[in-house]
């Protein structure tokens, strides 16, 4: 008899679906979506349906390593888990010693968004060493800013809300790829007479799917915003009580958004007046409305600007009133004010080791904190739950920082990707099938606990088990060190706040997934409830501005003749980053260059075509697809590809620049200028 066991997918997507492993003769034979799970609703995205072939791969790390060949040739050595763990230590300490502990950098993401692996253990070990802190901005920390400075607290619209939408604009939201949870209630929407709008520079599968797309100049989402304000306040469409009632400094928008003409806006933007005028009218006069934005629009140079300007415009209209209003870019926040993550980081180790905080290095500004940082340089990496050798921005100058000799660098990882090859020790690392672990969701508001459904293969060992010894190697004897996963968890749930009021271990155990409690409907905003001292959404009007991104048509026009074309980069519908590199249809796909039929024929490049992209930065290797998904002057590469399997070992991150957005030190990936030509053969 098959058995069914529960788990949660822990793959960096707003979904965070709740699984059903079935589990035949000791093996992991299918992987269901929960049907009773509100959000899962039974199914799987397509590349998750199929991750037991991840799962059983023959490339999955079994044991641990150590490097035999030259770093980033890939050649190792099995070792034993003691022999890994000793050399870890020892080369660890030697460099605290004789650099100080600042001189150790971690490097991590959301590999897993599992709370204990991913935040944990991990956390409590390098703040007890003194290690570099890391400031994880890769994603979504400009967006983050921006919001913040729009809403105070940035609650959002729970997804199953989208079904009583009668307007509902995709904004940077690829839903069908990256969201696709979201996709059901829209069409149920859409069953009630409700219209689908998307905006995004790439005409992707959801822009096709859309009632109507806006191909929109990329970095010029402020411009946008701004002048749809400027219709709806000129034309008093607003929501005169609740700007009234809920909102602080209108006079100073009204002033602000007069010169945002419609018209100004298409000069920027590239989307005709008469459709601003025509979409700022739709907006403010269906109700509810509902926005999706997604992060491809904070990654851009004026990023956070993007966001927080956007995020105004429910306020506006009153739509955050409406069940199936407002505004949903992510429900992260409910959970991160309401569990104990400090009990599970405990940031105040650091103290122990340093007597002061440790410094902050930028994720995203790894090229420079691998070449030029100094006081002190980094000596070792400790890389978990990324492949920076492939995601991160500046690729040739972070691949030279990994090569240096004198870096000591430890990997844990579950397949062989670009990071691996330039590990000096490689480790075996569970997948989310095979430990315990505790989920939040940036696209819902339930809480998931999932147990093991697999062995682990090997010797593959969790985040948590690894740096649990190596603490111990280290002689650390907090006894934080000698918690076990359930002792995290609890401390995880030990919290006052109303959220999580009731919720257990034993509860979690029992269910899988629990609704956090908040109020049914949740309405953030219905009644003001900013996060402002006076509860009001401050639209602060005299910081609202628009600056075209420099790399971009209307910025520097000097790179702009060496390099006509705006690249984009966003993600992959069948893949998450890089995690599927190693699949060949994955690999197939993130090869890809889009480009318009006039940028194509003006270059002499046909479909299919190899191409070559290059800018001061780096080159890479492309086929080209000559199709209408992107308008002239805007190519699009679908990411993140091993950039071990393409020509000359780049992907295009070897393009893209360190530039961080205006606010979070986020990262610019899509405001990036390149040119193209066909390939010699
Ligand atoms: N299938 C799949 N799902 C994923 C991922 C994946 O790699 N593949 N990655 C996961 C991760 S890490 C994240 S952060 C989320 C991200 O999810 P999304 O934010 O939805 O994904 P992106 O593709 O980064 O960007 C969304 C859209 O923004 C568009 N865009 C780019 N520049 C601009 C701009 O200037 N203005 C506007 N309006 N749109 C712009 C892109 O073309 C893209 O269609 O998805 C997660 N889910
Ligand atoms: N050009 C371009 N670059 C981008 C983006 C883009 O849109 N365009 N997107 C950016 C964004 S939004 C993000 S979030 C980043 C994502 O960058 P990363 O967070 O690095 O994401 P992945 O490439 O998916 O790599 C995650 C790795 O973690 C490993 N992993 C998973 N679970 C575990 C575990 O439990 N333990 C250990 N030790 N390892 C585990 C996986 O095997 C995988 O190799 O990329 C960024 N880079
Ligand atoms: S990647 Fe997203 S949509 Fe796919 S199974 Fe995981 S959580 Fe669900
Ligand atoms: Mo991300």
């Amino acid at each position: 008899m098959a058995e069914i066991r529960r788990s949660v997918c822990a793959l960096d997507c707003p979904d965070c679906c709740s699984l059903l492993v079935t589990i035949d003769n000791g093996r992991g034979a299918r992987l269901r979506g929960d049907a009773a799970h509100p959000v899962t609703r039974g199914f799987l995205c397509g590349k998750v349906a199929q991750y037991l072939e991840r799962e059983y791969s023959p490339g999955r790390l079994l044991y641990p390593q150590r490097r035999v060949g030259a770093k980033g040739e890939g050649r190792f050595e099995r070792i034993t888990w003691d022999e890994a763990l000793d050399t870890i230590a020892q080369r660890l300490q030697g460099v605290a010693r004789e650099f100080g502990p600042e001189a150790i950098l971690p490097y991590s993401y959301a590999g897993t968004m599992g709370l204990l692996n991913g935040s944990g253990m991990d956390r409590r070990f390098f703040h007890r060493l003194g290690a570099s802190r890391l400031d994880r901005t890769i994603c979504s920390e400009a967006g983050i800013v921006g919001l913040t400075e729009a809403l105070g607290l940035r609650h959002a619209t729970e997804p199953e809300q989208f079904r009583h939408a009668r307007l509902i604009i995709a904004w940077g939201a690829n839903i069908l790829g990256t969201n696709v949870h979201l996709w059901p209630f829209i069409m149920e929407a859409r069953r009630n007479g409700a219209r689908f709008y998307t905006i995004d520079p790439h005409r992707n599968r959801t822009g096709a799917a859309a009632d109507r797309h806006y191909f929109i100049n990329p970095g010029s989402d402020t411009a946008l915003a701004l002048a749809l304000m400027h219709v709806i306040v000129e034309e008093s469409l607003y929501d005169r009580d609740y700007v009234e009632r809920y909102t602080e400094g209108f006079e100073g928008l009204r002033e602000r958004v007069r010169e945002w003409t419609p018209q100004r806006a298409f000069a920027l933007t590239g989307i005709p007046a008469e459709e601003i005028a025509a979409l700022a009218r739709e907006y403010a006069t269906t109700r509810p409305a509902a926005i999706r934005l997604n992060y491809g629009v904070q990654r851009t140079e004026r990023g956070a600007m993007a966001f927080r300007t956007i995020a105004l415009l429910p306020a506006l209209t009153g739509s955050w009133r409406d069940i199936g209003g407002g505004l949903q870019a992510s429900t992260s926040l409910a959970f991160n004010v309401s569990l104990n993550r400090q009990g599970l980081e405990r940031a105040d180790l650091q103290w122990r080791s340093l007597g002061r905080q440790a410094r902050l290095v930028n994720m995203t500004e790894l090229a420079a904190a691998l070449t030029t940082l100094d006081a002190p340089p980094v000596k070792a990496l400790v890389v978990y739950n990324s492949n920076p050798a492939a995601i991160a921005p500046n690729q040739n100058v972070v691949l030279r920082g990994m090569a240096r000799e004198d870096l000591f660098t430890v990997v844990l990882e579950q397949f062989q990707n670009d990071t691996a090859d330039y590990a000096d020790i490689l480790l075996p690392s569970t997948t989310f099938l095979e430990h315990t672990d505790l989920y939040l969701a940036y696209g819902h508001y339930y809480l998931q606990l999932a147990r093991p459904a697999l062995a682990a293969p090997g010797e593959a060992r969790s985040n948590v088990e690894v740096f649990r010894a190596l603490a111990l190697r280290m002689g650390f004897d907090d006894p934080c060190f000698r918690e076990t996963d359930d002792d995290m968890l609890r401390t995880l749930l030990d919290s006052r706040h109303p959220f999580l009021e009731g919720i257990t271990l034993e509860e979690l155990d029992r269910r899988g997934w629990i609704r956090l409690r908040l109020p049914e409907p949740f309405r953030p905003f219905a009644e003001g409830g900013f996060g402002t001292s006076d509860g009001k959404c401050h639209f602060r009007a005299e910081e609202l501005d628009y600056r075209p991104p420099e790399e971009s048509r209307h910025g520097d026009q000097d790179l702009r003749r060496r390099y006509p074309l705006e690249l984009i980069s966003p993600k992959n519908d069948d893949s998450m980053n890089s995690t599927f590199g190693h699949r060949d249809a994955a690999d197939r796909q993130t090869a890809t260059l889009h480009l318009s039929a006039e940028d194509a024929a003006r270059r002499g490049i046909r479909n299919a075509d190899r191409v070559v992209m290059w800018n001061d930065r780096g080159r890479v290797v492309l086929a080209a697809e000559v199709d209408g998904r992107v308008r002239p002057g805007v190519v699009c590469a679908p990411s993140v590809r091993w950039g071990k399997r393409a020509p000359g070992g780049r992907n295009v991150n070897a393009l893209t620049s360190s530039r961080l957005t205006d606010k979070g030190g986020g990262p610019t990936f899509y405001s990036c200028l390149v040119e193209v030509e066909r390939a010699g053969d």
